[in-house]
């Protein structure tokens, strides 16, 4: 008897909540739920921007429901925080809500500056490099969040050595025993190799600019003029870069 009543509570306790994660209302494809507590769409109209696409149908496609132009969710920043449509969804902070846990700063400020968009307390978010040979390509990560990716150009015959090393140095122009310089130098493990820009004989003359994208250097790993500046200024000395 005890059991029954209390599958029969679970019943009538579970059942409605169910439906209502299921439940949506204008039919466009995307849950109330959802509309609600992610996208921040309206449930009760389906084509929330009023641009002809519904809201699925911009989702799905990569676009902003939040904005009657086509813009890609990467390029769209509804509550003006600094913080893309995209990266908000990643981060799952409130894309309608400049300051989505109410410390005072906002989610692209909280973001930018490393720290959790989602906890008032100054809770700091883990950085993370990884750079993948195969495919040659640096991403790099914040709270397990991809923030970006860019072509590299490794060590030819597999001589990028393979692991896990912390950031030693980060020095704004090195000089290579190769007789070169490498701008933006981020020395790895105990700094015999490490990720620099394209490297520049002095000549002057810049060293494999469309070797980017193939396994080309001494075992550095190089990145583009543009891409090498920003993860030089975004590194941190003692984090973790990840090669595989
Ligand atoms: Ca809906
Ligand atoms: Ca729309
Ligand atoms: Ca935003
Ligand atoms: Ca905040």
């Amino acid at each position: 008897m005890k059991i029954f009543v209390i599958i029969f509570c679970l019943l009538i306790f579970t059942t409605p909540a169910i439906a209502n994660a299921n439940l949506d209302s204008d039919n466009d494809g995307v849950s109330d739920e959802d509309e609600i507590k992610i996208y921040r769409t309206d449930q009760f109209k389906a084509d929330t921007d009023g641009d002809g696409y519904n809201d699925w149908q911009e989702l799905n496609n990569g676009f902003s429901p939040h904005n009657f132009r086509q813009v890609k969710l990467e390029d769209n920043d509804t509550d003006g925080d600094g913080l893309s449509d995209r990266m908000e969804l990643n981060f799952h902070t409130n894309l309608n809500n400049p300051d989505t846990d109410g410390d005072g700063y906002k989610d692209g400020e909280e973001i930018k500056n490393r720290f959790d968009p989602l906890k008032g307390d100054k809770v700091k978010l883990d950085k993370k490099i990884e750079i993948n040979t195969k495919k040659q390509e640096l991403s790099y990560y914040l709270g397990g969040v991809k923030l970006g990716e860019f072509s590299v150009s490794s060590g030819k015959n597999n001589s990028t050595p393979k692991g896990t090393y912390k950031v030693l140095n980060k020095i704004t122009k090195a000089w290579s025993p190769y007789g070169l310089w490498m701008p933006y130098w981020i020395g790895l493990g105990t700094g015999k190799f490490g990720i620099h820009e394209l490297p520049i004989w002095p000549s002057g003359y810049r060293e494999g600019e469309n070797h980017l994208g193939h396994p080309v250097s001494h075992g550095c790993i190089r990145l583009g003029i543009g891409p090498a500046k920003l993860i030089y200024d975004w590194a941190e000395k003692g984090m973790s870069v990840k090669i595989y």
